[in-house]
């Protein structure tokens, strides 16, 4: 077996035994042996305050609806802390349904660094972002314009200036990009889920109802961006 598959089996390893993320070389894995993989943090369970267990039904539900569409390609929810509960309930989840595992899988770290600190290789990180695509703002959304550079505001505004909560929109990043060729991902796909928090701009007021809907909508236009992508 080529290094993809060690890859996989070692990020299979951390989903089953809930073992420490473990590394594997960057420079061991050829662009040729990448299966090609969407990391993508949890939709609107920090700063829009949704609630973790209808959120991390919802993911385990799209995942399994897309992964029969995704051919050999791998799904792969990420979080900061190995104490992260929408982890946890996702794990969970998933083993109840006997979701593949080797396609469908959770792993700790920083989105921007899976590759070089968590040696996973992911050519697609999903961000959750905000209605006006900016920089900043704290969160994922912070960490992924920052360490882009500038050259994902500027991709990003020849796609969209602003989003709807529930869509998504894919955004190929330029060559010169520090997380594309640091990192070898060659695409962002902005996601703006529903948001719960009175702080924020279009607070849906705990309505579950509209909520849920909409977040089912933002994992479709993900899976959906990323399908396209793949193809
Ligand atoms: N790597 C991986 N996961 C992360 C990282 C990271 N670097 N940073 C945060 N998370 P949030 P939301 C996880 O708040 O709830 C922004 O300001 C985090 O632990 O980033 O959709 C935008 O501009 C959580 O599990 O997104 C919007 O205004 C998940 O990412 C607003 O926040 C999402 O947390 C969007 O809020």
């Amino acid at each position: 077996p080529g290094s993809s598959s060690n890859e996989a089996t070692n990020a299979t390893r951390n989903y089953n035994e809930k073992t420490e993320n473990v590394r594997v070389s960057p420079a061991k894995l050829g662009s040729a042996d990448i299966v090609p993989t969407l990391a993508f943090p949890s939709i609107s369970t920090a700063d829009f305050q949704f609630d973790l267990e209808k959120a991390s039904d919802i993911i385990v539900e799209k995942a399994e609806e897309f992964l029969p569409k995704l051919g050999t390609a791998r799904l792969v929810l990420v979080d900061l802390s190995h104490g992260s509960k929408i982890l946890s309930l996702v794990k969970a989840k998933a083993a109840q349904k006997n979701i593949d595992s080797a396609r469908f899988f959770t792993f700790v770290g920083d989105i921007t660094k899976v590759r070089s600190e968590g040696g996973l290789h992911c050519n697609v990180i999903a961000n959750a972002t905000n209605w006006r695509l900016k920089p900043g703002g704290g969160g994922v959304n912070a960490a992924i314009f920052k360490a882009a550079g500038p050259d994902l505001e500027a991709a990003t505004r020849v796609r969209a200036n602003t989003l709807l909560p529930g869509k998504a929109v894919v955004v190929p990043l330029p060559s010169t990009c520090p997380l594309h060729n640091a990192e070898g991902i060659t695409h962002v796909i902005h996601v703006l889920g529903p948001n719960m928090n009175p702080n924020r701009p279009d607070n849906l007021n705990n309505d579950y109802t509209k909520g849920c809907k909409t977040l089912r909508g933002a994992y479709t236009s993900l899976f959906e961006g990323f399908l396209s992508v793949v193809q």
